[in-house]
């Protein structure tokens, strides 16, 4: 209606600094990275859920001329960007593992702790026994969490129920939060994330009951992405590659944890599949990153788990931009490695070591990290037509924020065109 009536909803005015990462079309590899569409002294206009200007403050005055302004908001001078973006989580489980911590500093690895019947099995045990509504909440709550340190869309994962039921649970909860919820959320069947303790030694038996569920996961559309845990002493190359070839020929797009903790050949079999995106890749070998720029594959690189299993390695990211891989970043929130919401500290995990620039740190966690999820005509962009998906910060320059690290620098959150987050905090609760 609003249309029609040429009304803006929303004026954001006196933006220091305006990261519109306009520029290449995606998803950006090499020095695309560096790209920011950064505008000074810049405004944006929102109408309805989406972005009818983005430009310098002084073009608006035209522009404004053939609208009635709503509600002005004075962005006092601070960086706005896009929401972020955080293509790879775990957001529904049971429980939690802060036991683990006091192993991992006594020295168990995480593969130990796995296979001592905890880590995800642990996790598993206690998703199976939650009821559907305990595990919403649950979600919710880590969501609207992210939703406060500026994460505007994700995607999460089932993988915690490893049981038709469970898994179907784990689904459905996703899918609900989905459509109750203002975060975007693109969902990833991970039925192949461990072999539960009912199947040990049937590997084989597992993944075809894993398997056997993707028609009902397709007739009620409740993931577009599949995903595998390919890691040693976990599912093998030649195990994945049946699986996920399986899975594509079922009408889902592949993403696949890989190379995480063991080079075993993850990055050259994401490629051969042509997945979207390859995750983890800390022990990706040269061919496999080779093979991933051809292939077009984005690595999307999870270095809070690196730094939270205290592994001496992490991504060779400098190698993989300057082979012209496209990055993104993630926070791989979950209960084992990675027990984080914050994007923020992950973009500071990202600078320290994995060596990114802020300007490819941004391109990361924005437009590469749209186009991991598909969405790259919706979100990760301020320009005209885009969802309106911003974050207001309490900070004068984009730099800032993976350098001042382990707070929260949002100051507001607007989420489809309404402030959501004001002050760091989430209104209406
Ligand atoms: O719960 O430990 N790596 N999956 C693969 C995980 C970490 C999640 C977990
Ligand atoms: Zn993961």
């Amino acid at each position: 209606m609003s249309g029609e009536t040429r009304e803006i909803d929303i004026c954001l005015k006196n933006i220091g600094q305006l990261l519109t990462m306009q520029g290449s079309q995606g998803p950006r590899r090499g020095q695309e990275m560096l790209e920011l569409g950064l505008i000074e002294n810049a405004a944006v206009c929102l109408q309805g859920e989406k972005i009818i200007f983005a430009g310098k403050e002084e073009e608006l005055a035209p522009f404004l001329a053939d609208y009635q302004v709503k509600s002005q908001v004075d962005a006092q001078g601070k960086l706005v960007t896009p929401g972020l973006i955080d293509p790879h989580t775990h957001l529904v489980f049971g429980g939690s593992r802060e036991q683990e911590l006091r192993l991992k500093i006594q020295g168990a690895s995480y593969l130990d702790i796995l296979k001592q019947g905890g880590g995800i099995l642990r996790t598993v045990l206690q998703t199976r026994s939650w009821p559907k509504e305990k595990l919403k909440e649950k979600a919710v709550k880590h969501l609207n969490r992210m939703l406060c340190l500026g994460t505007t869309t994700i995607e999460a994962k089932s993988g915690y129920g490893l049981d038709v039921e469970s898994e179907l649970k784990q689904l459905r909860v996703i899918n609900e939060i989905k459509n109750e919820q203002q975060t975007d959320i693109v969902a990833t069947f991970l039925g192949a994330h461990a072999l539960p303790a009912e199947y040990q030694g049937r590997t084989e038996e597992f993944l075809e009951l894993m398997s056997e569920m993707f028609s009902i996961i397709k007739l009620e559309n409740l993931a577009d992405y599949c995903d595998i845990f390919c890691e040693e002493g976990i599912f093998s190359v030649e195990q994945s590659r049946a699986y996920l070839t399986k899975a594509k020929n079922a009408g889902f797009k592949l993403k696949l944890h890989a190379d995480e903790i063991h080079p075993i050949g993850g990055a050259e079999l994401a490629a051969e599949l042509g997945a979207l995106t390859a995750d983890h890749l800390v022990g990706a070998s040269d061919q496999g990153i080779e093979e991933l720029a051809k292939a077009g594959t984005i690595a999307v690189l999870l270095p809070g788990t690196s730094f939270y299993l205290r592994s001496k390695r992490f991504a060779r990211a400098r190698q993989m931009i300057q082979q012209q891989v496209p990055l993104a970043l993630s926070t791989d929130f979950n209960p084992g490695s990675s027990p984080t919401e914050s994007l923020q500290l992950i973009m500071t995990i990202a600078a320290l070591y994995l060596e990114m620039l802020p300007e490819e740190i941004w391109n990361a966690v924005t437009v590469n990290a749209a186009h991991a999820l598909g969405m790259e005509n919706k979100v990760g962009r301020i320009e005209s037509g885009m969802q309106a998906d911003l974050v207001i910060w309490d900070a004068q320059s984009y730099e800032y924020i993976p350098y001042h690290y382990g707070v929260n620098h949002v100051d507001k959150v607007i989420k489809k065109g309404k402030i959501v987050v004001d002050g760091g905090r989430l209104l209406g609760e």
